[in-house]
């Protein structure tokens, strides 16, 4: 393997542990907290969850281990979108393995859920491990997005399990990847398989976090390396001076990344998917809002600027969201071929036009071609429409294009506006995990151990006090099912993991909104720069500013 010089040095880093988990395997010894229920839905999730709910927090401390002597036999799997930091969890999961008995063995499934029900794996040794320390990416053993949730792949698991004598699996996810933990567990307990089930909360969308769960591991680096970017370009605009950039960025279903983003670098316009949603936004309000930033700044000759945009953006315009579930009916069945089998877009659009709602039609016809066309094009597996892929970059800027024509004609505008435009995502998916990220899940695969060799199943493993330094931060375990409440997903009501949204009260979008007014205007940006992995604490170990104001 060709290696980098960055990358020989990142084999060398001593991924920083939790105080109490320092003084080796010998030394961690449990503390039971309080019994837990479910965040809602208490009588639904418990009876859905008889063997594993209600069980206690637990934190690890300081004192003799009295885990039962077993071999371990332990299965790992990565799944869903990729986040910095997924190697370390293997590799902080492999040591603790191996130091508690070198007879462990660690099992790596392949290609995400998907390998567990093929039976493709590989066994880990320290070889093979030692060249995945600190990097980057999930190709230790891939990933993917298989469900793992109907009894028949339950079944087959169960089959796996047994043939290599697994004692317990650890599925490295997102919400949806821990709530088939939580169900997993639930099933391996109630059929008695000896199988434990372990999660670890990964996203870089930040949107698995809750009262117990600081953060999902991933995102401190990914936001860090999207941050940059802005940062620099940031930096070209205010040099140029010519050209407004429209950013999006990743986070389908929440805007923290995006908001995180903003507090770093100080744009001009930032959009939180969640306020639109909560003011019922129409997507000329939102046009409009970017066209009063850009009309005062190009007034006062400043023609540039940059506007963050979250991934999700459309889904939260309650009239976007209609005009979406509108298309998803009208090309349902046989009438997808129908429309593909039309001549030519004219023909196509009389067909919509005959379809939607006088209110839907009206949205769908201020929107730029291109868009129009995107809403056709792409569809999943289900017959909806991609929403990731809309470039609603592209949308935004047109629709501001067409606002200050209209106030150039009134005599308002007298600026000039030229629009690039950006989408920052897969870049930052696979970056060398920051120190944060390196030690965060290092610790979490270190513990998810921990609380394997205690015997915990259901559990996700959990790191807390982690706006503190490392020395500080807190090792522990809580029931997935205390994160759990009953929502409606295709047509059936199903327990899942509660998804964190930004808090329009939250200590991080309140900071934003103080100050948003004044960064629409002025140039405050600010220029974060490349992550640092050796040098001072104060900008090697930074943790996000959202983590910081959260816990300030
Ligand atoms: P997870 O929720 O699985 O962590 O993935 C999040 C994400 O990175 C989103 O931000 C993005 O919309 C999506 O993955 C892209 O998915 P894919 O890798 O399948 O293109």
């Amino acid at each position: 393997m060709n290696l980098s010089p960055l990358q020989k040095a990142r084999y060398e880093y001593v991924p920083k542990l939790p105080g109490m988990l320092r003084n080796g395997i010998s030394k961690i010894c449990v503390r039971n907290g309080e019994a837990t229920t479910s965040v809602a839905d208490q009588d639904k999730i418990k009876a859905l969850f008889p063997n594993t709910y209600g069980k206690n927090e637990i934190t690890f401390e300081k004192g003799e281990n009295n885990s039962p002597a077993k071999k371990q036999v332990v299965g790992v799997i990565l799944s869903g979108g990729q986040a910095p930091g997924g190697h370390n969890v293997v590799c902080g999961l492999y040591d603790a393995l191996k130091a508690t008995d070198k007879n462990n063995v660690l099992l790596g499934f392949k290609g995400g859920p998907s390998g567990l029900i093929d039976d493709d794996f590989v066994e880990f040794d320290d070889a093979f491990i030692d060249q995945y320390r600190n990097t980057g990416g999930f190709d230790i053993i891939g990933s993917g997005r298989t469900k793992l949730e109907t009894t028949d792949q339950f079944k087959v698991v169960t089959e796996v399990a047994k043939k290599h004598g697994l004692t317990a699996i650890v599925i490295i996810g997102g919400d949806d990847s821990n709530t088939n933990a939580a169900v997993l567990a639930e099933y391996m307990a109630a059929n008695n398989t000896g199988v434990q089930v372990i999660g670890c909360p990964k996203t870089i969308d930040g949107d698995l976090k809750n009262e117990d769960i600081e953060a999902s591991f991933g995102f401190d680096t990914a936001t860090k390396t999207y941050s940059e970017l802005i940062g620099n370009i940031e930096r070209d605009a205010n040099s140029a001076k010519k050209y407004w950039h429209f950013i999006k960025v990743m986070g389908r279903s929440a805007s923290h990344v995006a908001l995180e983003c903003a507090l770093e670098t100080q744009p001009n316009i930032c959009l939180i998917g969640e306020e639109v949603a909560a003011k019922k936004m129409s997507l000329s309000q939102i046009a409009s809002q970017i066209a009063d930033s850009v009309e005062k700044r190009g007034n006062a000759g400043n023609n540039f600027g940059v506007a963050i945009i979250p991934e999700g953006i459309v889904e939260f315009v309650p009239e976007f969201s209609k005009l979406i579930a509108e298309i998803n009916e009208l090309l349902a069945g046989e009438n997808t071929v129908k429309f593909n089998a039309l001549p030519d877009w004219d023909a196509k659009y009389a067909f919509i036009e005959k379809g939607l709602t006088k209110e839907s039609m009206a949205v769908f016809a201020i929107l730029p071609q291109l868009i129009q066309q995107q809403l056709f094009l792409e569809r999943d597996p289900h017959g909806n429409v991609q929403v990731s892929l809309i470039e609603s970059e592209k949308l935004l800027s047109a629709l501001v294009k067409d606002e200050l024509e209209k106030r150039k004609a009134a005599g308002t505008y007298k600026g000039k506006f030229s629009a690039l435009h950006h989408f920052f995502g897969y870049e930052g998916r696979c970056a060398f995990p920051s120190n944060f990220d390196a030690d965060y899940c290092y610790s979490l695969g270190y513990n998810a151990f921990m609380l394997i060799q205690y015997g915990f199943t259901g559990y996700l493993s959990k790191v807390s006090n982690l706006s503190k330094p490392a020395e500080e931060w807190v090792a522990g375990g809580m029931p997935i099912t205390k994160m759990m409440n009953i929502e409606r997903r295709n047509g059936e009501d199903k327990p899942v993991i509660r998804k964190a949204l930004v808090e329009l009260d939250g200590k991080p979008f309140k900071y934003f909104a103080e100050n948003r007014d004044k960064w629409a205007v002025e140039t405050a940006f600010t220029y974060p720069g490349a992550i640092q992995y050796y040098g001072p604490s104060e900008v090697c170990d930074l943790t996000t500013r959202t983590l910081a104001l959260e816990h300030s």
